[in-house]
Parts: structure tokens; sequence; C-alpha cells
């Protein structure tokens, strides 16, 4: 790597560290907004929806794509062996940075309280859209630059297998380009022009389906680099091996093939969409589940092999002896903390894709008890374990803290699995999602009070405390190192990765290429989201009546 490289993935990993602050902060007042122990939020000068918005925004959307695009500009070199094109990294990064603080910009001075999902009737300030878009085209400008080098090792390396981690990264970013398409239609030439004032009215049914086709493998593209760590990381650092290469081949395969045919499954309970439609979406949703059952089997027979290496016997012996509270291990705690809330993850994510069963818990708090498992789980856990990696091998500096940097991911489990179970017992008595119960339904005053909800939401005030304190355990430590003094005095850091060789390595002929499944992914789509689509153009212009933003009562 050059230098220009490692300060390039330096700062895509340092400046979303400081944004994450901004948006776990905000993730604290919505605890305590909803609990009804804050009114106002005394360090934004905001209000319940734009705290919100900042929350969703910069965590589960600038965060995470930072943090892809760095992992990507650091593995797929290191793996191929070969230089990254710095010129064109830097255009990413900054497209991305520019992109981000627009957007943040204007969400601060709430001119963009439209949440992360930004549905219309909601409408933002027109640098909230453009803001999104450079970032967006600044990821898509790495993904680019990725893709000469690829070819070019392919050329030079005939017959050879592609590198897992790059198969993994370039998964992740062929998911992204396919599903960020449909919401560059939207925004461009829905959104913006709206906010701009060029066009009056916008198809809020077709906004909502194009979010949708975006969202849902938006969600695969948070976990997909979680994956990669856990294949590619995992088991060496707990001393073991893959225990197929196959199975993790497959994996990502099945992930083009079906992260997108699914997003219905958001709008199981809107209107003007046919529900024989929703229910083909919902079985593509179990489709999708099983790359990740595929991975429960695969992960756990690699730590299996870890523990008998390591000496554990018996049954289950070898779960004991794997390297939980080794400092000199600290990463291997971000990774198996978040396998393990992912079990629960999965779980409510089955509910919620089973049609009936999402009756019950559509736009109740079960739903961001589920996302709390998952984007904020070990997503979340498997970015910051790998922020702290990357920044320690780009920046040549030790580890500071360790023993608290080994224990944030065990404190942040006990955090979010008090916080999410008592969002989903309350989301179960019915109590809804996005609602500032504090003025409402946990307002003993309100018409609306609801005793009975008390106990879980008092429930997720201790749970998101436990989460925000093992964040800022995170921070202090990560800062640490970043200011610490250089490992490496006479030469240049070598950065290294700890990839996993595997047990077993089958020759997986058919999964050498990427063309065939990207090809089924394209055709499941088109057949998929057709008549969804038809059905929406159909409802909203022939069938639905004309509302005003005032009243519920239809104009004509
Ligand atoms: Fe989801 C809503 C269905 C996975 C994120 N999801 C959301 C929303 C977000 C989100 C953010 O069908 C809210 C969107 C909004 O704002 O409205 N989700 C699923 C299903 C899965 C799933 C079926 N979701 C995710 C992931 C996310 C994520 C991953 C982020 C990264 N989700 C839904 C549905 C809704 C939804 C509906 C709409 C709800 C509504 O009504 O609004 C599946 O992909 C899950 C499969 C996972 C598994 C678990 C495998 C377990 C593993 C761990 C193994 C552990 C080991 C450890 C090996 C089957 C891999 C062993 C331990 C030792 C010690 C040895």
């Amino acid at each position: 790597f050059s230098k220009s490289a490692k300060k390039l993935n330096s700062l895509l990993i340092i400046i979303p560290m400081v944004l994450l602050f901004i948006g776990v902060y905000g993730g604290l007042m919505q605890t305590l907004f909803r609990a009804g122990i804050i009114q106002s939020d005394p360090f934004m000068g905001g209000d319940y929806y734009k705290g919100l918005t900042i929350h969703g925004v910069l965590n589960a959307i600038v965060f995470t794509t930072f943090f892809a695009v760095a992992l990507g500009n650091a593995l797929i070199p290191y793996s191929l062996k070969m230089n990254l094109n710095t010129k064109a990294a830097w255009a990413s990064g900054i497209l991305m940075l520019v992109g981000s603080v627009m957007a943040g910009v204007v969400m601060l001075m709430g001119e963009a309280t439209v949440l992360y999902t930004f549905y219309p009737p909601l409408k933002a300030h027109p640098l909230f859209y453009v803001g999104l878009t450079l970032l967006v085209v600044g990821s898509w400008v790495a993904f680019f630059n990725w893709i000469p080098m690829y070819l070019k090792w392919r050329r030079e390396n005939p017959g050879e297998k592609t590198p897992l981690t790059v198969v993994g990264m370039f998964t992740t970013f062929i998911v992204w380009l396919i599903a960020t398409a449909s919401v560059a239609v939207e925004i461009l030439f829905m959104l913006l022009p709206w906010s701009l004032g060029l066009i009056d009215e916008v198809n809020v049914m077709l906004a909502r389906t194009l979010f949708w086709f975006f969202g849902h493998p938006l969600v695969y593209f948070w976990l997909l680099p979680a994956y990669v760590m856990y294949y590619s990381f995992m088991p060496k650092l707990a001393d073991g091996k893959l225990y197929s290469d196959m199975a993790g081949r497959l994996v990502f395969m099945m992930f083009v093939v079906f992260s997108v045919p699914v997003g219905t499954h958001h709008q199981y309970m809107d209107p003007a969409i046919g529900s024989q439609w929703k229910l083909i979406h919902g079985i593509f949703t179990f489709a999708v589940a099983l790359p990740s059952l595929i991975t429960a089997f695969t992960l756990a027979a690699s730590l299996e092999y870890a523990g008998r290496q390591r000496g554990g016997k018996g049954l289950f012996g070898w779960i004991t002896k794997l390297p939980y509270f080794d400092k000199e291990k600290w990463f291997f705690s971000y990774l198996i903390s978040g396998l393990i809330i992912f079990i629960f993850g999965g779980i409510s994510g089955i509910v919620n894709a089973s049609y009936q069963m999402n009756t019950a818990v559509h736009n109740t708090a079960w739903v961001p008890g589920h996302f709390h498992l998952t984007v904020a789980g070990p997503v979340l856990l498997a970015f910051l374990g790998g922020s702290m990696y990357l920044i320690h091998q780009f920046m040549g500096k030790p580890v500071k803290m360790k023993g608290w940097t080994l224990s944030v991911p065990y404190i942040y489990t006990i955090g979010v699995s008090i916080f999410s179970w008592g969002l989903m017992r309350g989301g179960l008595l019915g109590m809804p999602r996005r609602t500032n119960t504090g003025a409402s339904y946990a307002n003993p005053e309100s018409v609306l009070y609801q005793p009975d909800w008390m106990p879980y939401i008092d429930i997720t005030v201790i749970g998101g405390i436990i989460m925000f304190l093992a964040i800022v355990i995170f921070v202090v430590a990560f800062f640490a190192t970043v200011f610490a003094r250089s490992e490496v005095t006479a030469e240049e850091p070598k950065v290294t990765f700890p990839i996993t060789a595997p047990l077993h390595n089958e020759p997986s002929l058919w999964l050498r290429n990427f063309k065939p499944f990207i090809i089924i992914a394209i055709i499941l789509i088109v057949l998929s989201y057709t008549p969804v689509i038809y059905d929406v153009l159909q409802s909203t212009y022939d069938g639905s009546l004309p509302y005003s933003p005032n009243s519920p009562v239809p104009l004509r």
C-alpha cells in the first residue's frame, strides 16, 4: 500500500467514526425521548424526528457505506497483490465526504426531517437528496476502481480461484449497484425535482416501492462486509480453518441472486400491490435466509474445528476453548458476539417475513427490536472491530486499551439484548415504532397513556444506556489508538490481514464466475417486480383518490 492509499483508508475510517458517534448520541436521545425522560434535545436543539433522522442516516447509511468502501480498498488490493489506483480512490472518498457533510448539515439544520427512508410526502431540502446521491456515486467510483484490477488479475492468473475476500467484496458491491439503481431513479426523477419545486406531485406508492427495491438489498450491503470478516478472519483468529471454502462461495452467490426480489416484504401492509405478488416476494425472502443458515452451520463447524485444535474435548467442550478473552485476539470478541446476536436477529427476521405474522408486528417497536439485532448488532460490532483493525494497520499504531477494546462487544451485547427485548415485547403489545411515546403513550398526563407498556419502555432505557457506554469506551480506545505513537520507526509499516485457510478446499468450478448468477438475479428481479410496478401504476393513477395533506377525507 502506498502512503497515499494508507492515508485515504485511514480517513475513510476516522471521519465516519466521528459521524457515527453523533448518530449514536442521537440513538441514546431516542430512548430518553420515548420514555418521556427528556422533552427537548439539549445538544442539537432538535426534536424526536430530527434526532431519529440523524441517527438512522449517519449510523445506517453513512458509516456503513464508508466502512464497506474502506474494507474493499484494503482487502481487494491486498488479496490480489496489486496496487490501488489512488487517484480514483481519492475521488470516490471526496465525493462521499462532500455528500455526507451536505446531508448532515441539512439534517442538523432541521431541513431534512424525513427519516432514513425519506418516504414522500415527507419532503427534504434538495441538498439532502444531492448529498445522498454524491455518497452513492462516490461508492460506485470506488467499486469501478476495483473492477479493472480484478480483470487484470484474472488475465494474469488463469484457472486460479479468486480469493474469497474478493468474491465477498464484489458480491457486496454488485448487490449495492443493482439496488442503488432504483433509489437513483426515485431521487433523480421524483424527489429531487419535487423538492426543487419543478414538479407538484409525486406518486407516493411508486416512491415507496422504488425505495424498498433498494432498501432490502441495502441490509445485505451492510451484512456482507461482516460476512467477509466472519469467513476470512474469524476462523484464523481462533487458530482454526474455514470448514468449507465452497460453502462461502455459494453463500455469496446466493446473495447476488436473492437479495433484490424480496423488497415488498416491507410493504405487506401497503395498499396498491396485489397480495399474490407480495407472497412471491415473501417466498424469495425465505430463500434469502438460506445463505445465512448455511453460514450458521459453516461458521459453527469452523469454530468447532478451532476449539478442538485448541484442546476442546467432547460434544461441546470446544466451545469453552475459543479465545473469547484473549487480549491479543481482541478482534475475535467483536465477531463472535455479533454472531450470537445474529441468531436472534435472524429468528425475528423470519417472523417479519412470514406474511401473516407481519400483520402483528409491522410498524410496531418489534421492527426496531429486529434491526438492532442485525444492523446494530453483528454488523455494527464487525464494523467497529474492523475499523480498529484497519486503523491499526494503516496508521501503523498499536491498539490501545486492549482490555477495554476487548470488553466493548460484550458490554454492547448485554445492552442490545436488553434493549431489543424491551422493544420487541412492547411491540407485541402494540407499541408503535417511530413515535415519540414520551409525549403520548408513556405520558401519564395524556389520554393515550398505556401503563402496561411502561416496564418495556423503561427496559429499553437501561439497554440503551449500556449500549451507549460501550460505544463511548470504543470511541475513547479508537482515538487513543489514532493518536498513539507509531509502532514502526525505520520503515513503512506493512499491512497484513488474518486470512483463513480452508479446511476443505473444493474446486467449486461452478461458483467461479459471477456472470450466470447476475443473469439469474436480473431475471428474478424482472419477474418479481414487473407485476408490482404494474399494480402500483394502475392503482395510483386510475383507482386512487386525491387527498389534501390537511384532511383524511378524499377530495372527490
Ligand atoms: Fe430484516 C425489517 C426480514 C435480516 C435489517 N430489517 C428490517 C429493517 C431493517 C432490517 C433495518 O420480512 C427495518 C426497515 C424499516 O425501517 O422499515 N430481515 C428479514 C429476514 C432476514 C433479515 C428474513 N434485516 C436482516 C439483516 C439486516 C436487517 C441482516 C441488517 C443488516 N426485515 C425482514 C422483514 C422486515 C425487516 C420482513 C419488514 C418488517 C416490517 O413489517 O416493517 C434474514 O436475512 C435473516 C436470516 C438470518 C439467519 C440467522 C443466521 C445466524 C447466524 C449466526 C450463527 C451463530 C453462530 C455462533 C455460528 C437465518 C449466521 C455460534 C456460537 C458459538 C459460541 C460457537
